[in-house]
Protein backbone atom coordinates (compact mmCIF):
# COMPACT_ATOMS: atom_id res chain seq x y z
CA UNK A 1 0.00 0.00 0.00
CA UNK A 2 2.80 2.49 1.01
CA UNK A 3 4.23 2.07 -2.45
CA UNK A 4 1.25 2.66 -4.67
CA UNK A 5 0.66 4.97 -2.34
CA UNK A 6 3.44 7.16 -2.86
CA UNK A 7 2.75 6.54 -6.31
CA UNK A 8 -0.52 7.66 -6.24
CA UNK A 9 1.06 10.72 -5.13
CA UNK A 10 3.53 11.54 -7.36
CA UNK A 11 0.82 11.09 -9.96
CA UNK A 12 -1.29 13.95 -8.25
CA UNK A 13 1.92 15.72 -7.98
CA UNK A 14 2.28 15.64 -12.03
CA UNK A 15 -1.16 16.14 -12.49
CA UNK A 16 -2.30 19.28 -14.78
CA UNK A 17 -5.95 18.39 -14.87
CA UNK A 18 -8.07 16.42 -12.42
CA UNK A 19 -11.12 14.92 -12.27
CA UNK A 20 -13.06 12.84 -9.68
CA UNK A 21 -15.58 10.49 -9.70
CA UNK A 22 -17.28 9.93 -6.73
CA UNK A 23 -19.72 7.16 -5.59
CA UNK A 24 -21.92 6.04 -2.26
CA UNK A 25 -18.41 4.47 -1.03
CA UNK A 26 -17.05 7.94 -0.47
CA UNK A 27 -20.12 8.70 2.16
CA UNK A 28 -20.08 5.69 3.97
CA UNK A 29 -17.86 6.74 6.72
CA UNK A 30 -20.81 9.38 7.32
CA UNK A 31 -22.99 6.84 8.53
CA UNK A 32 -25.20 6.76 4.94
CA UNK A 33 -25.37 3.12 3.95
CA UNK A 34 -24.21 2.22 -0.05
CA UNK A 35 -26.11 0.68 -2.66
CA UNK A 36 -24.81 -2.49 -2.01
CA UNK A 37 -25.29 -2.51 1.82
CA UNK A 38 -28.14 -3.76 3.38
CA UNK A 39 -30.97 -1.60 4.37
CA UNK A 40 -32.26 -2.52 7.77
CA UNK A 41 -35.47 -2.36 8.75
CA UNK A 42 -39.28 -2.30 7.32
CA UNK A 43 -37.00 -1.32 3.64
CA UNK A 44 -34.69 -3.99 4.09
CA UNK A 45 -37.13 -6.34 2.04
CA UNK A 46 -37.03 -4.10 -1.30
CA UNK A 47 -34.30 -3.67 -3.76
CA UNK A 48 -33.50 0.14 -3.62
CA UNK A 49 -33.20 -0.22 -7.49
CA UNK A 50 -36.63 -1.47 -7.71
CA UNK A 51 -37.85 1.65 -5.85
CA UNK A 52 -35.85 4.44 -7.68
CA UNK A 53 -37.82 4.17 -10.90
CA UNK A 54 -40.84 6.22 -12.16
CA UNK A 55 -42.98 3.03 -12.72
CA UNK A 56 -42.72 2.35 -8.81
CA UNK A 57 -43.72 5.65 -8.24
CA UNK A 58 -46.37 5.43 -10.46
CA UNK A 59 -47.81 2.14 -9.32
CA UNK A 60 -47.25 3.01 -5.84
CA UNK A 61 -46.80 6.86 -4.94
CA UNK A 62 -46.58 6.53 -1.26
CA UNK A 63 -43.84 3.38 -0.93
CA UNK A 64 -41.66 5.06 -2.50
CA UNK A 65 -42.27 9.02 -1.40
CA UNK A 66 -41.96 7.22 1.89
CA UNK A 67 -38.84 5.11 0.70
CA UNK A 68 -37.21 8.40 0.46
CA UNK A 69 -38.31 9.96 3.44
CA UNK A 70 -36.60 7.15 5.21
CA UNK A 71 -33.10 7.88 3.49
CA UNK A 72 -33.48 11.86 3.59
CA UNK A 73 -33.92 10.78 7.90
CA UNK A 74 -31.38 8.65 7.68
CA UNK A 75 -28.88 11.59 5.60
CA UNK A 76 -30.31 14.61 7.92
CA UNK A 77 -27.75 13.87 10.95
CA UNK A 78 -24.77 12.79 8.56
CA UNK A 79 -21.42 15.23 8.35
CA UNK A 80 -19.11 15.41 6.06
CA UNK A 81 -16.37 13.03 6.43
CA UNK A 82 -12.53 13.23 6.60
CA UNK A 83 -13.01 12.24 2.86
CA UNK A 84 -14.89 14.47 1.80
CA UNK A 85 -12.86 17.10 3.75
CA UNK A 86 -9.80 15.75 1.78
CA UNK A 87 -11.36 16.42 -1.55
CA UNK A 88 -12.06 19.94 -0.40
CA UNK A 89 -8.33 20.05 0.16
CA UNK A 90 -7.77 18.82 -2.93
CA UNK A 91 -9.46 21.30 -4.95
CA UNK A 92 -7.72 24.41 -3.02
CA UNK A 93 -4.17 22.79 -4.09
CA UNK A 94 -5.81 22.16 -7.33
CA UNK A 95 -8.19 25.00 -8.39
CA UNK A 96 -9.20 23.58 -11.94
CA UNK A 97 -10.10 19.88 -9.83
CA UNK A 98 -13.90 19.29 -10.57
CA UNK A 99 -16.03 16.51 -8.79
CA UNK A 100 -18.34 14.49 -10.50
CA UNK A 101 -20.48 12.84 -8.54
CA UNK A 102 -23.63 10.03 -8.27
CA UNK A 103 -24.41 10.63 -4.67
CA UNK A 104 -27.75 12.73 -4.11
CA UNK A 105 -26.75 13.46 -0.59
CA UNK A 106 -24.75 17.01 0.04
CA UNK A 107 -21.63 16.20 1.69
CA UNK A 108 -19.40 17.43 -1.15
CA UNK A 109 -20.76 20.75 -0.93
CA UNK A 110 -21.17 20.95 2.58
CA UNK A 111 -17.38 20.11 2.86
CA UNK A 112 -16.58 23.43 0.83
CA UNK A 113 -16.01 21.50 -2.80
CA UNK A 114 -17.12 24.19 -5.19
CA UNK A 115 -19.04 23.21 -8.64
CA UNK A 116 -19.88 19.87 -7.54
CA UNK A 117 -20.91 18.07 -10.94
CA UNK A 118 -24.24 15.75 -9.79
CA UNK A 119 -24.83 13.13 -11.98
CA UNK A 120 -28.19 12.03 -10.14
CA UNK A 121 -29.65 15.14 -8.64
CA UNK A 122 -30.47 15.77 -5.00
CA UNK A 123 -32.66 14.00 -2.32
CA UNK A 124 -32.73 17.35 -0.10
CA UNK A 125 -34.80 18.97 -2.79
CA UNK A 126 -38.42 17.97 -4.82
CA UNK A 127 -40.38 18.63 -7.94
CA UNK A 128 -43.65 18.34 -10.23
CA UNK A 129 -43.56 14.71 -11.32
CA UNK A 130 -44.83 16.08 -14.45
CA UNK A 131 -42.40 18.86 -15.04
CA UNK A 132 -45.84 20.54 -14.86
CA UNK A 133 -43.63 24.84 -15.02
CA UNK A 134 -41.15 23.43 -17.35
CA UNK A 135 -38.43 20.64 -17.05
CA UNK A 136 -37.28 20.61 -13.89
CA UNK A 137 -40.29 22.35 -11.87
CA UNK A 138 -38.63 22.60 -8.27
CA UNK A 139 -41.06 22.51 -5.33
CA UNK A 140 -40.35 23.84 -2.02
CA UNK A 141 -42.42 20.96 0.19
CA UNK A 142 -41.67 23.16 3.13
CA UNK A 143 -44.35 25.80 2.10
CA UNK A 144 -46.61 22.88 1.38
CA UNK A 145 -49.56 21.66 4.45
CA UNK A 146 -50.71 17.91 3.63
CA UNK A 147 -51.31 15.06 5.66
CA UNK A 148 -48.01 13.87 5.56
CA UNK A 149 -48.86 9.90 5.99
CA UNK A 150 -50.64 9.98 2.56
CA UNK A 151 -47.65 9.90 0.70
CA UNK A 152 -46.49 12.93 -1.47
CA UNK A 153 -47.77 16.32 -1.26
CA UNK A 154 -49.66 18.05 -4.30
CA UNK A 155 -47.87 19.88 -6.75
CA UNK A 156 -49.02 23.63 -6.05
CA UNK A 157 -49.06 24.37 -9.38
CA UNK A 158 -51.15 21.47 -10.98
CA UNK A 159 -52.07 19.53 -7.64
CA UNK A 160 -50.43 16.27 -8.96
CA UNK A 161 -47.49 14.24 -7.53
CA UNK A 162 -44.60 16.21 -6.12
CA UNK A 163 -41.34 13.45 -6.30
CA UNK A 164 -37.93 13.56 -5.15
CA UNK A 165 -35.56 15.73 -7.73
CA UNK A 166 -32.94 12.72 -8.00
CA UNK A 167 -32.41 10.90 -11.73
CA UNK A 168 -34.57 7.13 -11.38
CA UNK A 169 -33.28 4.39 -13.23
CA UNK A 170 -34.54 4.44 -16.37
CA UNK A 171 -34.51 8.28 -16.85
CA UNK A 172 -32.49 10.49 -18.94
CA UNK A 173 -29.45 12.40 -16.94
CA UNK A 174 -29.70 16.06 -17.07
CA UNK A 175 -27.94 16.81 -20.20
CA UNK A 176 -25.73 19.73 -19.10
CA UNK A 177 -24.53 17.90 -16.34
CA UNK A 178 -23.89 14.71 -18.57
CA UNK A 179 -21.91 16.95 -21.05
CA UNK A 180 -19.92 18.41 -18.22
CA UNK A 181 -18.87 15.21 -16.75
CA UNK A 182 -18.14 13.51 -19.92
CA UNK A 183 -15.93 16.98 -20.80
CA UNK A 184 -13.96 16.77 -17.70
CA UNK A 185 -13.45 13.10 -17.99
CA UNK A 186 -11.94 13.34 -21.74
CA UNK A 187 -9.71 16.44 -20.78
CA UNK A 188 -8.02 15.17 -17.75
CA UNK A 189 -4.78 13.96 -17.37
CA UNK A 190 -5.87 12.19 -13.90
CA UNK A 191 -9.53 10.66 -13.14
CA UNK A 192 -10.25 9.76 -9.24
CA UNK A 193 -12.60 7.04 -8.62
CA UNK A 194 -13.88 6.99 -5.26
CA UNK A 195 -16.42 4.63 -3.76
CA UNK A 196 -17.79 3.51 -6.52
CA UNK A 197 -18.93 0.00 -7.54
CA UNK A 198 -19.16 1.36 -10.93
CA UNK A 199 -22.50 -0.62 -11.72
CA UNK A 200 -24.56 2.13 -12.90
CA UNK A 201 -24.42 3.61 -16.36
CA UNK A 202 -23.41 6.24 -18.04
CA UNK A 203 -21.32 7.40 -14.67
CA UNK A 204 -19.78 3.58 -14.97
CA UNK A 205 -18.77 4.16 -18.41
CA UNK A 206 -16.43 7.40 -17.72
CA UNK A 207 -13.30 5.94 -16.53
CA UNK A 208 -12.84 3.87 -19.34
CA UNK A 209 -13.76 7.34 -21.50
CA UNK A 210 -10.79 9.02 -19.25
CA UNK A 211 -8.18 6.08 -19.54
CA UNK A 212 -8.73 5.58 -23.64
CA UNK A 213 -7.63 9.58 -23.59
CA UNK A 214 -4.63 8.73 -22.04
CA UNK A 215 -5.55 9.71 -18.44
CA UNK A 216 -4.07 7.63 -15.90
CA UNK A 217 -6.90 5.72 -13.60
CA UNK A 218 -6.43 6.28 -9.82
CA UNK A 219 -9.13 4.22 -7.65
CA UNK A 220 -9.97 4.08 -3.93
CA UNK A 221 -12.25 1.86 -2.70
CA UNK A 222 -11.52 -1.12 0.10
CA UNK A 223 -13.08 -3.23 -2.17
CA UNK A 224 -12.86 -4.15 -5.89
CA UNK A 225 -14.89 -2.94 -8.09
CA UNK A 226 -16.26 -3.31 -12.18
CA UNK A 227 -13.82 -0.28 -12.82
CA UNK A 228 -11.04 -1.69 -10.70
CA UNK A 229 -9.38 -3.65 -14.34
CA UNK A 230 -9.09 -0.26 -15.44
CA UNK A 231 -7.22 1.42 -13.09
CA UNK A 232 -3.99 2.31 -13.13
CA UNK A 233 -3.03 1.78 -9.42
CA UNK A 234 -5.40 0.87 -6.54
CA UNK A 235 -5.39 1.90 -3.41
CA UNK A 236 -7.41 -0.48 -1.54
CA UNK A 237 -8.37 1.44 1.31
CA UNK A 238 -11.45 3.69 3.36
CA UNK A 239 -12.03 6.92 1.21
CA UNK A 240 -11.85 8.58 5.00
CA UNK A 241 -8.35 7.37 5.09
CA UNK A 242 -6.52 7.27 1.84
CA UNK A 243 -7.75 11.00 0.91
CA UNK A 244 -6.28 12.40 3.29
CA UNK A 245 -3.18 10.79 3.36
CA UNK A 246 -2.86 12.11 -0.25
CA UNK A 247 -3.96 14.99 0.53
CA UNK A 248 -1.17 15.72 3.61
CA UNK A 249 1.78 14.41 1.34
CA UNK A 250 0.66 17.03 -0.89
CA UNK A 251 0.64 20.03 1.39
CA UNK A 252 3.75 18.34 3.63
C1 LIG B 1 -29.84 6.02 -18.22
C2 LIG B 1 -30.41 8.45 -7.71
C3 LIG B 1 -30.56 6.15 -20.46
C4 LIG B 1 -31.63 7.78 -7.14
C5 LIG B 1 -29.27 6.67 -8.92
C6 LIG B 1 -32.10 -2.02 -18.18
C7 LIG B 1 -33.28 -1.28 -18.19
C8 LIG B 1 -33.28 0.10 -17.98
C9 LIG B 1 -32.08 0.76 -17.73
C10 LIG B 1 -30.92 0.01 -17.74
C11 LIG B 1 -30.91 -1.36 -17.95
N1 LIG B 1 -29.61 -1.79 -17.87
C12 LIG B 1 -28.81 -0.75 -17.61
C13 LIG B 1 -29.56 0.36 -17.54
C14 LIG B 1 -29.09 1.72 -17.30
C15 LIG B 1 -29.27 2.03 -15.83
C16 LIG B 1 -28.33 1.20 -14.99
O1 LIG B 1 -27.13 1.42 -15.00
N2 LIG B 1 -28.90 0.21 -14.26
C17 LIG B 1 -28.09 -0.62 -13.41
C18 LIG B 1 -28.91 -1.05 -12.17
C19 LIG B 1 -27.64 -1.83 -14.21
N3 LIG B 1 -28.95 3.42 -15.71
C20 LIG B 1 -29.94 4.32 -15.82
O2 LIG B 1 -31.10 4.04 -15.90
C21 LIG B 1 -29.47 5.77 -15.86
N4 LIG B 1 -30.11 6.42 -16.98
O3 LIG B 1 -29.04 5.17 -18.50
O4 LIG B 1 -30.60 6.69 -19.17
C22 LIG B 1 -31.50 4.97 -20.49
C23 LIG B 1 -32.86 5.18 -20.29
C24 LIG B 1 -33.73 4.08 -20.36
C25 LIG B 1 -33.24 2.79 -20.62
C26 LIG B 1 -31.86 2.58 -20.78
C27 LIG B 1 -30.98 3.68 -20.70
C28 LIG B 1 -29.87 6.48 -14.59
C29 LIG B 1 -29.06 5.92 -13.45
C30 LIG B 1 -29.28 6.79 -12.22
C31 LIG B 1 -30.01 6.01 -11.17
N5 LIG B 1 -30.09 6.80 -9.93
N6 LIG B 1 -29.33 7.47 -7.84
C32 LIG B 1 -31.43 7.40 -5.70
O5 LIG B 1 -30.35 7.60 -5.14
O6 LIG B 1 -32.41 6.91 -5.11
S1 LIG B 1 -28.07 5.51 -9.02
C33 LIG B 1 -27.62 5.10 -7.44
O7 LIG B 1 -27.07 3.81 -7.49
C34 LIG B 1 -26.51 5.96 -6.92
O8 LIG B 1 -26.65 7.30 -7.27
C35 LIG B 1 -25.29 5.34 -7.52
O9 LIG B 1 -25.02 5.85 -8.77
C36 LIG B 1 -25.72 3.92 -7.70
C37 LIG B 1 -25.04 3.08 -6.67
O10 LIG B 1 -23.74 2.99 -7.10
P1 LIG B 1 -22.50 3.43 -6.16
O11 LIG B 1 -22.55 4.88 -5.90
O12 LIG B 1 -21.30 2.87 -6.78
O13 LIG B 1 -22.77 2.76 -4.80
P2 LIG B 1 -22.69 1.23 -4.54
O14 LIG B 1 -23.44 1.00 -3.31
O15 LIG B 1 -23.04 0.49 -5.78
O16 LIG B 1 -21.12 0.95 -4.29
C38 LIG B 1 -20.50 1.55 -3.20
C39 LIG B 1 -19.02 1.29 -3.37
O17 LIG B 1 -18.34 1.93 -2.29
C40 LIG B 1 -18.65 -0.17 -3.31
O18 LIG B 1 -17.77 -0.49 -4.36
C41 LIG B 1 -17.92 -0.31 -1.96
O19 LIG B 1 -16.88 -1.27 -2.00
C42 LIG B 1 -17.36 1.06 -1.79
N7 LIG B 1 -17.11 1.48 -0.41
C43 LIG B 1 -17.71 1.04 0.72
N8 LIG B 1 -17.19 1.70 1.78
C44 LIG B 1 -16.25 2.57 1.30
C45 LIG B 1 -16.20 2.43 -0.09
N9 LIG B 1 -15.37 3.15 -0.86
C46 LIG B 1 -14.56 4.02 -0.25
N10 LIG B 1 -14.55 4.23 1.10
C47 LIG B 1 -15.38 3.52 1.89
N11 LIG B 1 -15.37 3.73 3.21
Amino acid sequence: MDQILEQAIQALRQSRQIAVLTGAGVSKESGIPTFRDAIDGLWSRYDPTQLATPQAFRANPKLVWDFYEYRRQLMRPAQPNPGHVALAGLQQRYPTLRIITQNVDNLHERAGSTDVIRLHGSIAHNKCFFNCQGDPTPVDISQIEWDRDSGPPPCPYCGRWVRPAVVWFGEMLPRPMLLRALDLVTNCDLLLVVGTSGMVSPSSEMPAEAKARGALVIEINPDTSMISHLADLRLSAPSGVALPQLLNALTA
